[in-house]
């Protein structure tokens, strides 16, 4: 018997989400029981910039790409409390993970979620204007309480991108690792890569450390002077996570 397509997903129970109080419900929709899917990873974050900036990298530019960082950051739905600015990051695993948990999510917009979907997670949200600073009305912002991969190339990249591969079981990885075989230092100030430990920098890998095998060529090819496959502040942002103080 086939094992069929197995797939990894990241899905982010929005700020939002948790100041509702939605995160035991989301989790019981997503159960091994409903689904068939497995926990590989879970972590939560409290969302830097850079984190925020490569997660939504494809909507750079658009109206709305402003107040997606500050949503996905908690500033929108805790603006007077830093400590629950977070957001709660699984990977699932499992036979076609990505659509089953797309078609629990629903539609991307809550009023389109609530018509087409009714009962959806997506379809507890909201719609939010938004205005320029002339005060005209440029378009919504969608509060929709979660996150999940819309396909197989944007797991890989997402899940990569929130979680390194010593977070996940070895058996659930999936995707390619190597080894380090030597220092990398990163500066959040300056945004600069350096094999030499500076002043206000943090080791993001020594020798014999374990990466995802795309992310170690980044890091030698930044460091060669070489442009690299993705920007480095794709491989930093998750090593940045919860370290107080650190990163922006
Ligand atoms: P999805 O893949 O369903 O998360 O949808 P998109 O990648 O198209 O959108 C990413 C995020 O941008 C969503 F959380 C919703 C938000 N968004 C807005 O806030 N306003 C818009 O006009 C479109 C999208």
């Amino acid at each position: 018997m086939s094992a069929g397509n197995i797939e990894r997903s990241l899905v982010l129970i929005k700020p939002d989400a948790l100041k509702n109080s939605l995160t035991g419900y989301i989790l019981s929709q997503f159960s091994e029981f409903h689904t068939g899917l497995r926990f590989a990873g879970l972590k939560v974050v409290s969302v830097n910039l850079e984190l925020a900036e490569e997660h939504y990298a494809e909507h750079f530019g658009k109206f709305f790409y402003p107040s997606l960082l500050d949503y996905i950051r908690g500033y929108l739905h805790y603006p007077d409390n830093p400590k629950k600015r977070r957001v709660i990051a699984i990977v699932y695993q499992g036979v076609n993970a990505i659509k089953t948990i797309r078609d629990i999510c629903g539609p991307t917009n809550p009023h389109d979620a609530r018509v087409q979907r009714p009962g959806c997670i997506r379809a507890l949200g909201t719609v939010v204007p938004l205005k320029d600073e002339t005060g005209q009305y440029i378009g919504d912002r969608v509060d929709n309480m979660i996150h999940a991969s819309a396909n197989p190339a944007d797991a890989e990249r997402e899940v990569k991108l929130w979680f390194s591969p010593t977070d996940l079981p070895p058996v659930m990885r999936g995707f390619t690792t190597g080894v380090s075989g030597t220092y990398y230092y990163y500066d959040p100030a300056s945004q600069k890569l350096s094999g030499e430990l500076e002043p206000g920098a943090l080791c993001i890998a020594g020798p014999g450390t374990m990466l995802w095998e795309s992310d170690l060529a980044v890091l030698e090819q930044s460091l060669k002077g070489r442009a690299p496959d993705y920007p480095v502040k794709a491989v930093v942002a998750k090593y940045l996570i919860n370290r107080e103080g650190e990163g922006s």
